[in-house]
């Protein structure tokens, strides 16, 4: 039978290389999960113009992208990893739930206080109705689950609102997703100021480690990574946020609890500290990176190839949801709207 498996989805900016963060707090658990459940992943490359872009740079980027998430470990054979604005569904969707969403319930998003204090020059209502886009986004696949990084909690919050105040007025229309955050990586935070998260838009280059910064570069900037005046590697969010970030991250990778990073740095300086974390990171990107370079130089036929599969499918699942939204609200038919 088709569709026996609950559905997944989740997405990722085209805005810039992903960060560690990106995929400690995505990327890894979308593998992890991968084979459970039915899953739609997407470039997400309308949510990218409530920034400036340029347009062949952009253009690259989300090619990039889409060969990052691969390279990752996501067979796009089996996932369905596809561009958003290939499907347009997601922009009339988005649409009719921004009439079912309240500017009271926007202006309360912690992101579009951040990003508008970082684009004061660019407030764009794009990035006012972000989260009703990315509720489209999740609500068009139906989805039973959304693993992101803890940074989307409150986006997912409203889209369960969203997709709850539509049910309650025409009935079982979307499933209401549960977001997913991993134990350890949920959120990372940047290397040189722990207590904002780590961003790939940070134009502090030793801020981020990038998933595709060779190994030198890694541990460069694991060193460089600010810490305390203590040297004792301790988990205390609070009164060493430096530290406890570099243990969230080591912890995230090797699957070790605080408890055994404690005992394992007892009595070594931050040095061999950050000389493990960097190891570890370097390690655990190394066959991303070499798969990545394979997919850009001799792949790239099959990336096209899955690419025009893949909007296919999310395009099918998309129109199926539209359809219902678009008969429920009392919108006419369109005759050929398959
Ligand atoms: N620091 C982080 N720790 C854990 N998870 C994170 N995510 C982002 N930063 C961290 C998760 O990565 C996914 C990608 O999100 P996105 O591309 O839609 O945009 P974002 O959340 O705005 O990510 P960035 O890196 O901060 O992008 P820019 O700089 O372009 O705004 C999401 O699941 C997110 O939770």
């Amino acid at each position: 039978m088709e569709n026996e498996k609950k559905v997944l989805y989740s997405g990722m900016q085209a805005t810039n290389v992903l960060t560690l963060g990106n995929y400690l707090g995505a990327l890894k658990n979308w593998v992890k999960l991968n084979e459970e459940y039915d899953c739609y992943f997407g470039v997400m490359d309308l949510h990218s113009l409530t920034v400036r872009q340029e347009p062949a740079e952009f253009r690259k980027k989300a090619k990039e992208l889409y060969a990052t998430f691969v390279a990752g470990g996501l067979d796009p054979k089996t996932n369905c990893i596809y561009y958003q604005s290939h499907v347009p569904e997601h922009a009339y969707l988005g649409w009719i739930l921004d009439c079912f969403t309240y500017t009271g319930e926007l202006s309360r998003m912690t992101q579009f206080k951040d990003k508008s204090a970082k684009h004061a020059d660019n407030v764009n209502a794009g990035l006012f109705t972000y989260p009703v886009l990315m509720a489209a986004d999740i609500l068009l696949y139906q989805a039973d689950l959304v693993p992101v990084g803890k940074d989307q909690k409150q986006h997912l919050e409203i889209t369960r609102t969203i997709a709850q105040r539509f049910n309650q007025i025409y009935g079982d229309v979307f499933t209401v997703p549960e977001g997913y955050y991993g134990k350890q990586g949920a959120k990372v935070m940047s290397l040189q100021e722990p207590t904002k998260k780590m961003s790939k838009s940070d134009e502090n280059v030793n801020s981020t480690i990038l998933l595709l910064d060779d190994k030198d570069t890694i541990i460069r900037k694991f060193k460089k990574a600010v810490t305390d005046s203590e040297a004792e590697v301790r988990y205390d969010e609070e009164n060493k946020p430096g530290v406890s970030n570099l243990m969230n991250i080591y912890g995230a990778i090797t699957g070790k609890d605080n408890a055994e990073m404690e005992r394992e740095f007892a009595g070594k300086g931050y040095g061999d500290f950050k000389m493990a974390v960097g190891e570890a990171v370097a390690d655990e990107l190394a066959p991303l990176q070499s798969r990545y370079r394979e997919l850009m130089t001799t792949e790239k036929a099959y990336l096209e190839e899955c690419i025009k599969e893949n909007d296919a499918r999310a395009s099918h699942t998309a129109m199926k949801t539209l359809r219902k939204v678009r008969r429920k609200v009392g919108l006419t038919d369109i005759p050929d709207y398959h």
